[in-house]
């Protein structure tokens, strides 16, 4: 009888954190990666998820650059070899269009991506 309490306890405690590692995931927001480059954002159409808290993890590997979510009023710069973050609020579904406001050579100006949320 003891026996079998201790194992129904030790069971209990499994499932107990089991569930509590399924609420921090949960709580976590998502992390998505965009790469930079001379003039181009990889990729260039970045799904995201609606209604829901978003890091957007960017790079660039050449030269410093910027983005920019103009509608969003948020930006950062891009320095190589270190990772900006950008923290995105819960979007409705929709387009978000982001590009790059630190002049980078000749192509900057056409230098942008989209956000498709949904
Ligand atoms: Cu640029």
């Amino acid at each position: 009888m003891t026996t079998r309490r201790a194992f129904l306890r030790g069971s209990f405690a499994a499932l107990s954190a089991g569930a509590l590692t399924t609420l921090v995931a949960a709580a976590e927001p998502k992390v998505v990666r965009i790469s930079a480059r001379r003039f181009v954002y990889t990729p260039a159409t970045v799904p995201i998820p609606a209604g829901q808290a978003v890091v957007l993890e960017i790079t660039v590997s050449d030269v410093v650059m910027g983005f920019n979510l103009p509608d969003l009023k948020l930006r950062t710069d891009l320095v190589p070899g270190q990772t900006a973050r950008i923290n995105l609020p819960p979007l409705p579904p929709g387009e978000v269009v982001f590009l790059c406001d630190v002049f980078c050579g000749s192509g900057h100006e056409d230098m942008s991506g989209v956000l498709k949320v949904g």
